[in-house]
């Protein structure tokens, strides 16, 4: 058992913890407005945060994990679809949202808890085991709805201690990001990370060098991005001096969520001296391996494994590769105090997930090089897409695109795009060929079903899919 925020009881009152544009809470203020909604929510055993970019998703979350009730946060993006799927799934008690927050029909059926985040209250001191669950994030998978991992408290823990080790994290540091709060980076990195070390978080709202200029240029010492804000970043150096005199002054630029292509690193350091470090992670694992701020900072490495994370890498049967020649690739596997403990209802994905003897199975392929750095090659599914930075699965997109009604067939892949690493691409068998649904008819059919992020950005049109003889689709033949 462990207090996940000390700084709420330990810190000076009047220091800061969040800011959000021109909203803020310091330490006082947050332990008793989190203090003041635990005690409304105390008993139950899950509630959704509708988890907008602002202070009320961070208080929310905090005074869940105060009182020892799990948090699910909720896209506030979701289409009808996804959103139902994950009320259903998770089964919450209440939804906790901002005053004013106008909620889609999909929550009607649920207590509404408006977060005020200038109420007063003790904070419950509730004794909660570790094990306990903390969260239940929702991700996708190559075939059907996304799968809620839920994430327990000794996860939690554990990885933001780790982090602190690799980055030498204090609370004397400052966060800037502009990161969505629906998803580990943003969330648990991004908000339970500065407070946990009793530090400060400054939220963009939503990502802007503009931002991430002003905000480093004004003492905040640490950024987190995916590489699609690095890229942004990189694009915008050439003609922005002030944005690289700021990126200079950091601390710490820190990249996850997707790989980081070695051009934007080479150009960000260019322009600012800086080296941008990555680290890998996952929903269902949390952060595995980082590259570490006193160690070397290599472009193309997701750095050495976290304390307490064990990682292999095995071959297609299993076997575990000895070598570390920067050559042989194998799946990587992990095992450590960091991991979920199950997909949510989901008994049978939860058992595949993992090896006989507990290791999980990430699919990810890498190598590691002789002193023990991971380099990330590919992914073993290629159904999972990773656009922006967010995960997609291709069967989810395809299930949505067929119920349409000018689609007989569908099939979706990622290609590689500059932006956004890779982009949803959409092949669609047209109902009727003379009169095709519109590429921006499809894409909002997506985006209102699923979330937007989820959305075909190109679509293309066939007479036929290719498929083998077995009749399924063959995707590595479609743009050939
Ligand atoms: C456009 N929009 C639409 C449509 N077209 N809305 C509805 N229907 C349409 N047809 C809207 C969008 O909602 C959005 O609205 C705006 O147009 C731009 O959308 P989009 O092009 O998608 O945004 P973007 O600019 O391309 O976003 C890039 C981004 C974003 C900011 C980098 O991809 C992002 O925030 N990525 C972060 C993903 C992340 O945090 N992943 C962590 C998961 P508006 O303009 O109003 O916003 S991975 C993880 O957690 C693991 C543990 C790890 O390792 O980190
Ligand atoms: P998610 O399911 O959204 O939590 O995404 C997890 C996946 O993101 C991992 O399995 C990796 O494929 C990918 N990922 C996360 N961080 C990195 C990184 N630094 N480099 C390459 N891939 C990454």
């Amino acid at each position: 058992m462990s207090s996940l925020f000390p700084a709420l009881v330990d810190a000076p009152a009047g220091r800061a913890a969040l800011r959000f544009g021109d909203r803020a809470l310091t330490y006082g203020e947050l332990g008793a407005a989190a203090g003041a909604l635990a005690a409304r929510i105390g008993g139950a055993d899950r509630v959704a945060v509708w988890a907008t970019p602002a202070l009320e998703t961070a208080v929310a979350v905090v005074a869940a994990l105060e009182a020892g009730v799990a948090a699910v946060p909720l896209n506030p993006r979701s289409g009808e679809r996804e959103l139902g799927h994950i009320l259903s799934d998770s089964a919450p008690s209440a939804v906790l949202a901002a005053p004013g927050d106008e909620l889609p029909a999909a929550l009607a059926p649920l207590e509404r808890v408006d977060v005020d985040v200038h109420a007063a209250g003790p904070l419950p001191g509730t004794e909660v085991p570790d094990g306990e669950a903390a969260l239940v994030v929702y991700t996708s998978g190559t075939t059907g709805p996304p799968k809620g991992a839920v994430i327990p408290r000794r996860a939690v823990v554990h990885t933001l201690d780790a982090l602190a080790d690799a980055w030498a994290w204090t609370g004397e540091d400052v966060l800037v990001h502009g990161l969505p709060l629906f998803h580990v980076h943003g969330l648990v990195l991004g908000v339970l990370g500065p407070l946990r070390r009793g530090g400060s978080l400054r939220h963009l709202g939503r990502f802007g060098t503009e931002g991430v200029a002003r905000e480093l240029d004004d003492g905040a010492t640490m950024l987190f991005g995916v590489p699609t804000m690095y890229h942004r970043i990189a694009q915008a150096l050439p003609g922005d001096p002030g944005l690289a005199q700021a990126l200079g002054k950091a601390r710490l630029l820190v990249s996850g969520s997707a790989a980081l292509p070695v051009h934007d690193h080479e150009r960000i350091t260019a322009a600012t001296g800086q080296r941008v470090v990555e680290r890998y992670g996952m929903t269902e694992t949390l952060m595995n391996t980082s590259v570490r701020a006193d160690g070397e900072r290599r472009a193309g490495t997701v750095g050495v494994p976290l304390p307490g994370v064990e990682l292999r890498l095995v071959e297609d049967d299993g076997t575990p590769l000895t070598s570390y020649d920067g050559e042989s690739v194998g799946e990587i596997q992990v095992r450590g105090p960091n991991l979920f403990t199950a997909y949510l209802n989901r008994p049978d994905a939860t058992r595949d997930a993992f090896t006989a003897d507990g290791w999980f199975r990430t699919g990810d392929m890498a190598v590691r090089d002789p002193d023990g750095y991971v380099r990330i090659v590919g992914r073993k599914a290629t159904d999972l897409i990773k656009s922006g930075g967010y995960k997609i699965g291709a069967g989810e997109i395809e299930n949505a695109l067929l119920e349409h009604p000018g689609v007989r067939e569908a099939a979706v892949t990622g290609e590689p795009d500059a932006d956004l690493g890779e982009r949803i691409v959409a092949w669609v068998v047209p109902a009727d060929p003379q009169a095709p649904p519109s590429a921006e008819e499809l894409a909002d059919h997506v985006a209102g079903r699923l979330a937007p992020h989820k959305r075909p950005r190109r679509v293309r049109y066939l007479d036929v899919l290719p498929r083998n003889d077995m009749g399924k689709i063959m995707k590595r033949a479609l743009g050939a």
